[in-house]
């Protein structure tokens, strides 16, 4: 049995769907899908052009990543991984920060210091990642449970792929959220590998939604590409974390349709039977029919809708290609200290001489 047949769907699902989803919402949740895909296959082709550096894509998760980060609301938290690219445009990060992040230019939010799709921005309260798995989810409950110290009613979303977990960190996480009744919501892809390992080999137990038990919460095992379930659970885990009642874990199944990064070829240990049948349960493809089923979408708005975004993509390169590189050599001893003490100032002014000398 396919991994992704194991799916219990919430009891009360079905009921709620017509109601509680509005047509606008389920329209603007699939816009950003497309562009989510749209972008993705365009970043990839500049990598392969050697305009930007590494990439990793995310085709293939867009409803798991897209539709969860539309049941935030402006004063909640987001921490991601390094894939959520749909996260973070649904969450409302322009294309223009998006590719300015991948060149590394003057325009980055972050100054060019983060590793490529590490995107955050603080005017939107996303978080950049951190390279080690699994780093920033002891850093998310602790967000949390600030905010609760403090009495906001915010909630904070934390995606993790399942190799995030079998990290320590993980563990530590977890427990603390359960310990504290922290109010986050774990948002776990289950993409079905961490690079080239597959589940089966990152846990003996039968899900990863049953972990949470252990830690004293809720465990949901959902299906990822599914975005009225994606938007619906995540929504009411949300909701509940505010109203202080606690954790919730939701596993979304999900598929990797691409390469785990540019720097990997999957070819070498997963079959294509076994990307084939996830095609079939694409999740764009699934909420378009969804769509059409309520008389919103049809080929002339797809058709349309796809040329404005490569239109704005398109032009978006080329302004983010052209435009200047950070001054590096100078950047790299700021925002650490409020005053930077003598003897970087020392370092700074023995590089600037080197750099004179050399141009
Ligand atoms: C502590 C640590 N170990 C190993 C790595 C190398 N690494 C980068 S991504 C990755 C796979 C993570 O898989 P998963 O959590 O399933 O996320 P996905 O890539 O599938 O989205 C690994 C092992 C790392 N970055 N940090
Ligand atoms: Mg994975």
């Amino acid at each position: 049995m396919a991994y992704r047949d194991t799916i219990a769907k919430p009891a009360d699902l079905e009921q709620e769907t017509e109601t509680t989803v509005k047509d606008l919402e389920l329209i603007r949740m699939y816009q950003l899908m497309l562009l989510t895909r749209i972008l993705d296959s365009k970043i990839l082709s500049i990598q392969r052009q050697g305009r930007i550096g590494p990439y990793v894509p995310c085709s293939g998760e867009e409803a798991a990543m897209v539709a969860s980060a539309l049941a935030l609301k402006p004063e909640d938290w987001m921490f991601t991984s390094y894939r959520e690219l749909g996260s973070h445009l649904a969450r409302g990060l322009s294309v223009d920060l998006v590719l300015a992040q991948l060149f590394g230019n003057s325009n980055d939010l972050l100054k060019g210091r983060q590793m490529s799709n590490s995107w955050g921005s603080k005017a939107l309260n996303t978080v950049p990642t951190a390279a080690p798995i699994g780093a920033y989810l002891p850093v998310a409950v602790g967000v949390a449970i600030a905010a609760k110290t403090k009495g906001a009613k915010i909630a904070v979303l934390a995606y993790l792929g399942d190799g995030g977990t079998s990290s320590a960190d993980f563990h530590s996480a977890m427990n603390f959220a359960g310990v504290f009744r922290a109010p986050i919501v774990f948002l776990c892809r289950n993409n079905g590998w961490a690079i080239s390992v597959p589940v089966k080999k990152q846990t003996a137990s039968e899900t990863l939604a049953v972990k949470a038990g252990a830690y004293g919460f809720t465990g949901l095992r959902i299906d990822g590409n599914d975005s009225i379930s994606v938007y619906q659970e995540t929504r009411r885990a949300l909701e509940k974390a505010r109203a202080g009642d606690g954790p919730t874990f939701i596993e979304t199944l999900t598929y990797r349709l691409g390469p785990h990064s540019t720097a990997d070829d999957p070819r070498r240990y997963r079959s294509e039977k076994e990307k084939e049948e996830w095609i079939e349960h694409d999740p764009l493809k699934l909420l378009r029919s969804e769509l059409e089923k309520r008389g919103l979408w049809n080929d002339r708005l797809e058709k349309e809708e796809t040329e404005r975004i490569e239109k704005i993509i398109s032009l978006s390169i080329e302004h983010q290609e052209h435009t200047p590189p950070l001054p590096a050599d100078e950047l790299i001893f700021e925002d650490v200290y409020s005053q930077i003490p003598w003897n970087l100032l020392e370092q700074r002014s023995e590089l600037r001489s080197l750099s004179a000398r050399r141009s």
